[in-house]
């Protein structure tokens, strides 16, 4: 394994971990596709954080052990993460025998390859701590650099990699971890040990290769991307079916490797995956959309129907709507921009637009009943909560579509006895939303303030 170039998923996310039979299907398409590498790294696996102490109980150990077979007999690589980062005593030696005792648990399993994570912690040390290390930085590399060596010393082919607290440009530049932590790494991180970043961003939009540049100066070594792009555990109303995009393919050899954390639901993942793999393989102008298109016609045949299947061109329709966090598809894009222009003019002057534009809503409502009629249960049950909505949202249009364009509802107010006041749209978190509003700008305005302050009222 050495230095090769690490591909593939890191199962990172909050929320419910994948189960048994997704990480098989997972590691059947990987294989399959050229990805090399699974960490495993569920937030919410008890013990790989707020339990990181305590090992792994009798009953999991069998499970555990089936895994990582499964994976390294796909000719995969499995890399183990703990994110001890909570609460550690970094100068504890109990804490720190618990660390070895942790992966030694794991080794005894069969896992060769460790990650520690100290993503999302507290910013902060126990003054015993601070007086021994110095910094955050200091403390993480001494503890990271111990075990790894303690892990070599059983396994001269043992891989690691290290999570930093600032692990995208916004934090390192916001000072997280402290001065200099990200330099502190570079310098003090055995060089062999990986350091995962997740570009610009958490969530990044594009990572360029004169980002990594600077970046691997400060590091003494490429990072391996762990990229949020189309994760979605932050937003329960959204997935993300789009392809791998704003990464160059130049990108490839300015890193260490490229692990997707994608959608928290495993049957979405079918593009972001197949479309990382094309990206890896490309060997001329990559072109995100052509992936994308290739991608939703391989997994077409997974949207078979009870009673109807969905055509591909629907099904596109239909996957445009959830396409990248920053970004949706094109003919949606349009629509939306049709449907915005229509509705700030009077309805007499809607004209033949209005006949469109509820043609295309009634395709995408009608694209959503299909999802109903999946033979694929676990695909319809990871789809329908968010189609659900998109429902409700494409009825009340069409419903205030047809109200406005009756000549005989004129001067009347649009009402519907479908999308009841508290049962549509309400509920606390929705109140939050209103009360705190998100600008385009990346502010945030209270709803009493006027919108955008455009500079000193005169
Ligand atoms: C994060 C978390 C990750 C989460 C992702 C998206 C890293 C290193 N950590 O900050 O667990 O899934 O955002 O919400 O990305």
């Amino acid at each position: 394994m050495g230095t090769t170039f690490l591909s593939g998923v890191i199962e990172g996310f909050y929320g419910p971990p994948w189960h048994r039979g997704e990480r098989r299907e997972l590691f059947a398409m990987m294989s399959a596709w050229g990805l090399n590498t699974y960490v495993y790294g569920p937030k919410d696996d008890l013990h790989h954080r707020a339990l990181w102490r305590e090992p792994y109980p009798e009953a999991d150990l069998g499970p555990l052990r089936d895994l990582v077979a499964e994976c390294r007999g796909h000719g995969l690589e499995f890399f183990y993460a703990l994110g001890p980062g909570l609460d550690l005593r970094y100068s504890d030696p109990a804490d720190r025998e618990a660390l070895r005792a942790r992966l030694a648990q794991l080794r005894s399993l069969g896992c060769r390859h460790f990650c520690l994570l100290f993503d999302d912690i507290p910013d902060r040390m126990a003054p015993g701590d601070r007086e021994r290390w110095g910094s955050f930085a200091s403390a993480q590399c001494a503890v990271t650099n111990e075990l790894f060596l303690w892990m070599r010393g059983q396994d001269p082919g043992a891989r690691f990699l290290f999570c930093p607290t600032p692990y995208c440009g916004r934090m390192a530049s916001r000072h997280l971890g402290g001065a200099d932590y990200l330099a502190t790494v570079g310098r003090e991180l055995d060089p062999e040990i990986g350091v995962f970043w997740t570009g610009p961003e958490i969530i990044s939009r594009e990572i360029t290769v004169a980002h990594v540049e600077e970046l691997t100066g400060i590091l003494r070594r490429p990072p391996v991307i762990w990229d949020n792009l189309q994760a979605n555990d932050y937003d329960g109303h959204r997935f993300f079916a789009g392809p791998f995009s704003g990464r160059p393919p130049e990108l490839r050899s300015g890193v260490g490797g490229v692990l997707l954390n994608p959608n928290t639901e495993f049957p979405l993942n079918f593009v972001p995956l197949r479309t990382l793999a094309l990206w890896l393989a490309n060997d001329g102008a990559w072109r995100p959309r052509d992936a994308y298109l290739q991608a939703l016609t391989e997994w077409h045949p997974k949207f078979d129907g009870a009673l109807q299947t969905i055509s591909l061109a629907d099904l596109t329709l239909l996957m445009d709507c959830y396409y990248l966090p920053y970004e949706e598809g094109p003919e949606v894009v349009q629509w939306r921009q049709q449907l915005g222009d229509l509705l700030s003019r009077p309805p007499s002057a809607w004209g033949q637009e209005a006949a469109q534009v509820g043609a295309l809503a009634a395709r995408l409502q009608e694209a959503c009943v299909r999802m109903t009629e999946l033979r694929n249960r676990p695909l319809f049950h990871a789809l329908s909560r968010r189609l659900w909505e998109l429902r409700e949202e494409l009825d009340l249009l069409g419903r205030y579509l047809r109200h406005q364009a009756d000549p005989g509802l004129a001067g009347t107010r649009f009402q519907s006895d479908f999308h009841q006041p508290l049962t549509y749209r309400g509920g606390m978190v929705a109140s939050l939303q209103r009360l705190l509003r998100a600008e385009s700008d990346g502010t945030f305005t209270a709803e009493s303030e006027p919108a955008c302050r455009k500079g000193p009222n005169p």
